[in-house]
C-alpha cells in the first residue's frame, strides 16, 4: 500500500441532549476524522474516538493529533505495508495511544477495502450481514426521566438498554425501572466510579437480573474486578480495563470479567479487535461492540466488526439519529427495529458526506511525505 497524504479533519458536533456519565456531562463532541490517500487519489477514512478531556482514559483529542501528527501519519506516509494487519507493529514502539493509532489504522482498513472493492465486513472476516443493536442511555435528573426515555427506545425497537449508574444513582434507580419494565434485556455502566468498599451496594443488583454491569471498578483494574465477580452473581463486563489482548487474555485467567465490550479505539484499531474477538470466542466470553459518541465514520467501523460471530450480544452501535441531528455520512445509519443492515459497498459501506461534513468542520490539518 502507498499512502500519499493524510488529512485530519476537525469537527465540532453538537449532540441533540447533553449524555451524562458518572465521570462528566457531554455537550459538544469533537470529532476527529482521519482521511488517508493513496497514490490513485482513493481515500480511506477513520474516526479518533479520543474524547475532548482524559476523563475516559488518558487519553485526550488535542494528544491524539500531536500523537499522529508527530508519529503514527508521518510513520505511516514512510511505510511499505501490503496489508492494514501490519500497521499494529509497525506503531509498536511507540507505547498506548491506542486512540491515536486506531484513527489511523481504521482509515487504512477502509481504503485497503476499497482498494480490493470489498465491504470493510468482509475483509475483516465478517459473517453476518445485518447486526441487532442496544442503545446507551445517560445519567437524568430523576427517575421519571429515564423511564420516559427507555419507553421511548423501547418502542423503537432497540434489542437492549444501557443505563449509566453512579453512586447515589443506583439501587433505588434501577429498582424503579425495573418496577415498570420487569422483563427488557437491561445493563447499567458505571464507568468506574465504585471500589471494592461498595461490594454490598453492588450485590443488591443481583436481584435485577441485569444483563451484566460494566465496568464497576478502576478504569486499570482486573484484580479487584476478579474479586467482585467471584462476590456477584450479575456478569461483570469489562470496558475501560481491556486497552489490548494482553489484558483481555489476563482479565480472562484471572476470572475478571463473564463479557467483554470491544471498543475499537480502546483497544489501538481493528487488528488487535480481531485478536481479542478470536481469544474471547475460544475461551467462550461473549462479546459486544461499545461506542464513544461516535460519528457515522466510527458508527460504520463498529458496526463492521460486529458482524464476527462472537459478537452475540448488541452493541452501543445505535442509528446516526441517536446523537446528530444530522451526520456526516450518506447514507446515515439506520437501525429499524433495532437492526442494521450491512451495506455491500466498498469499506466502511457509506460515503463520508463533504457537504454536510463543512457545516460542522473546524480545520482541516495536512500531514504530507
Ligand atoms: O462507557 O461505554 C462507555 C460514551 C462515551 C464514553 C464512554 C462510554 C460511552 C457510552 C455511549 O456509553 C456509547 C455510544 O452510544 O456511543
Ligand atoms: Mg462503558
Amino acid at each position: 500500500m502507498n499512502f500519499e497524504k493524510i488529512l485530519l479533519h476537525r469537527l465540532k458536533m453538537k449532540m441533540k441532549t447533553p449524555f451524562t456519565t458518572s465521570f462528566g456531562t457531554q455537550i459538544d463532541r469533537y470529532v476527529t476524522i482521519v482521511e488517508i490517500i493513496d497514490e490513485n487519489g482513493l481515500s480511506g477514512f477513520g474516526e479518533c474516538v479520543a474524547g475532548e478531556d482524559p476523563l475516559y482514559s488518558e487519553e485526550f483529542m488535542d494528544s491524539a493529533l500531536v500523537a499522529i501528527k508527530k508519529y503514527f501519519g508521518p510513520l505511516l506516509l514512510q511505510s511499505n505495508l501490503s496489508h492494514p494487519k501490519e500497521v499494529t507493529e509497525l506503531f509498536k514502539p511507540f507505547k498506548r495511544n491506542m486512540m491515536a493509532k486506531s484513527g489511523l489504522e481504521t482509515a487504512v482498513w477502509d481504503l485497503y477495502a476499497k482498494q480490493q472493492g470489498l465491504p470493510l465486513y468482509k475483509v475483516l472476516g465478517g459473517e453476518k450481514t445485518e447486526v441487532e443493536v442496544g442503545i446507551s442511555l445517560g445519567l437524568e435528573k430523576s427517575d421519571d426521566i429515564i423511564i420516559e426515555k427507555i419507553r421511548e427506545k423501547v418502542e423503537e425497537g432497540y434489542k437492549r438498554i444501557k443505563v449509566k449508574i453512579k453512586p447515589g444513582r443506583d439501587v433505588e434507580m434501577i429498582r424503579a425501572i425495573r418496577e415498570v419494565f420487569p422483563d427488557i434485556p437491561l445493563m447499567a455502566d458505571a464507568n468506574s466510579a465504585y471500589t471494592l468498599d461498595d461490594i454490598e451496594l453492588l450485590k443488591q443488583l443481583d436481584e435485577f437480573n441485569l444483563m451484566m454491569i460494566e465496568q464497576p471498578l478502576g478504569s486499570t483494574d482486573i484484580v479487584d474486578h476478579a474479586t467482585l465477580q467471584k462476590a456477584i452473581k450479575t456478569p461483570v463486563c469489562l470496558d475501560e480495563s481491556i486497552d489490548s489482548y494482553e489484558n483481555a487474555k489476563a482479565a480472562i485467567e484471572l476470572g475478571s470479567c463473564e463479557i467483554i465490550n470491544v471498543k475499537v479505539g480502546r483497544v489501538g484499531g481493528l487488528a488487535e479487535s480481531i485478536k481479542i474477538h478470536d481469544l474471547a470466542k475460544e475461551n467462550k466470553i461473549p462479546l459486544w461492540c461499545g461506542g464513544m459518541l461516535e460519528a457515522g465514520v466510527g458508527r460504520l467501523t463498529n458496526i463492521a466488526i460486529t458482524t464476527l460471530p462472537n459478537f452475540v450480544l448488541p452493541g452501543d452501535t445505535a442509528s446516526s439519529s441517536r446523537y446528530w441531528e444530522e451526520d456526516i455520512i450518506t447514507p446515515e445509519v439506520v437501525a429499524e427495529n433495532g437492526v442494521v443492515q450491512l451495506s455491500d459497498k466498498p469499506g466502511i459501506g457509506a460515503e463520508v458526506d463533504f457537504e454536510k461534513m463543512k457545516k460542522v468542520l473546524i480545520q482541516t490539518d495536512e500531514i504530507t511525505k
